[in-house]
Order: C-alpha cells, then sequence, then structure tokens
C-alpha cells in the first residue's frame, strides 16, 4: 500500500490527499509533523517537509510532484486537461494556489490564529490575520473573482488540480474563522463553496474539524 508521510490541516498534505481520494487510490498516512523531524525522515524529504509519497517505485517529497506522478500512473479520472492551453492553466491556477495565496494564509492567517495557541503554547494574532485578510488576500480573490465566471471549475468542464491547488489552502482560511465575503466576490465564494462541497474534500474537512476540537 502506498504510503503518504504528513498530518493533517496542511494544505499540501491536503492537496495529495484530495488528488488521491478523487482517484480512488488507497494509502496510509503517516502522521509526520513537520517540526525538527528526524534525521530518519530527511533521508526520504531532504527538505524536511510534508508531504512526502512512497510507493515500491518512488519517493516523492513534493505535492506537486506526487500529483504529476499519480496522473501519469493513474491516468483515470484525469485530473489534468488534455488540451495544452488549458493544461498550462491549471498547472498555473495550482501555482497561484501554492506559492501565491498559501504563504499568506498559511503564516500570516492560519498559524497565528490556530496553530499558535493550539500547538505552541503562544498567544493568538487576530490583529495580524484581520490585517492580512484586508490588506493582502483581496488582490488574490480579485484576481479568482475574474476568473472563475459562472463555472464550477476553474478551468474547462472538469475538476483538475488547479481546483484543488487553489481550494486547499482556502480550508484553512476558514478554520482560522475566516470567509470569502459573498457580497464582494460572489462567484469565488460560490464555486469555493462547491468544491469544498466535493466528498475528497467534505470528508478532509469533517476530519479536521475533529482534529481541532469540533
Ligand atoms: N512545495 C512543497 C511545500 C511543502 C510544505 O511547505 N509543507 C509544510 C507544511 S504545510 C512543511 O513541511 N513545512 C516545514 C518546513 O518548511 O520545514 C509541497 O508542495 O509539498
Amino acid at each position: 500500500m502506498p504510503k503518504l508521510h504528513g498530518v493533517n490541516l496542511s494544505p499540501f498534505v491536503r492537496k495529495v490527499r484530495v488528488f488521491m481520494t478523487e482517484k480512488g487510490l488507497p494509502y496510509d498516512l503517516d502522521p509526520v509533523i513537520p517540526v525538527n523531524v528526524s534525521d530518519e525522515y530527511k533521508k526520504i524529504s531532504p527538505l524536511g517537509k510534508i508531504p512526502c509519497y512512497q510507493d515500491d517505485k518512488v519517493t516523492l517529497a513534493d505535492s506537486s510532484v506526487i500529483c504529476a506522478y499519480l496522473e501519469r500512473t493513474n491516468p483515470k479520472p484525469p485530473l489534468y486537461p488534455a488540451d495544452n492551453e488549458a493544461y498550462a492553466r491549471a498547472l498555473w491556477f495550482e501555482e497561484f494556489g501554492d506559492s501565491g495565496m498559501q504563504p499568506v494564509i498559511g503564516n500570516s492567517i492560519f498559524f497565528p490564529v490556530v496553530v499558535a495557541p493550539k500547538f505552541f503554547n503562544q498567544p493568538q494574532d487576530m490583529a495580524g490575520a484581520n490585517k492580512a485578510m484586508e490588506e493582502q488576500m483581496p488582490r488574490f480573490f480579485d484576481y479568482l473573482e475574474s476568473q472563475i465566471g459562472d463555472r464550477d471549475y476553474l478551468v474547462g468542464q472538469s475538476f483538475t488540480i488547479g481546483d484543488i491547488g487553489i481550494c486547499s489552502p482556502l480550508v484553512n482560511l476558514r478554520q482560522a474563522g475566516f470567509e470569502i465575503d459573498a457580497k464582494r466576490w460572489p462567484k469565488l465564494r460560490r464555486y469555493v463553496d462547491g468544491i469544498h462541497a466535493r466528498p475528497s474534500f467534505k470528508a478532509l474537512i469533517e476530519e479536521e474539524k475533529a482534529a481541532l476540537g469540533g
């Protein structure tokens, strides 16, 4: 059975878990917390990060690489568009989520509001999170609002890696108690609500709710 090292609440682990669920791929989750990881773990994940995926052929320590590999080894259902332009666009949205939104959500909102008080016994910083929500997140939301239109998916007519990359960190935003303002970004809010209601996302959102104390 393939093994996925990493814990829930991580947007990158969630990306891979949603991807594998959508493909119907079973896996064992090894709950590695990415703080002071062991030298043993660094042998399989040299940057000390989660997720790390292992099967009988490969060891891969990056969510985007893992998903790309699993698409090649398990093509059905396709989670990357066949069309060249749509393929590039899906990768772009994945990157926009991973390297654009996630650092802001993770460092300025989710960590200070949820992780610091819950796991590090540090004071909660709501003021910093509110500031990030007011000053940094709107440019991401404005862009995504301009891209989604009335569709259910960011690229074409089906669910892709682009939707996973965008909507995974937005789970952490909700876990920190923030919502996308439906009056200001109605199309984006409708879209994200729809993606988070998919069984693959919903099951993890429920699991993580329990991990956060309900
Ligand atoms: N590019 C990596 C990023 C993974 C990542 O940053 N994971 C975080 C947890 S959400 C981590 O392991 N952080 C610990 C560290 O950076 O030392 C991926 O897509 O998998």
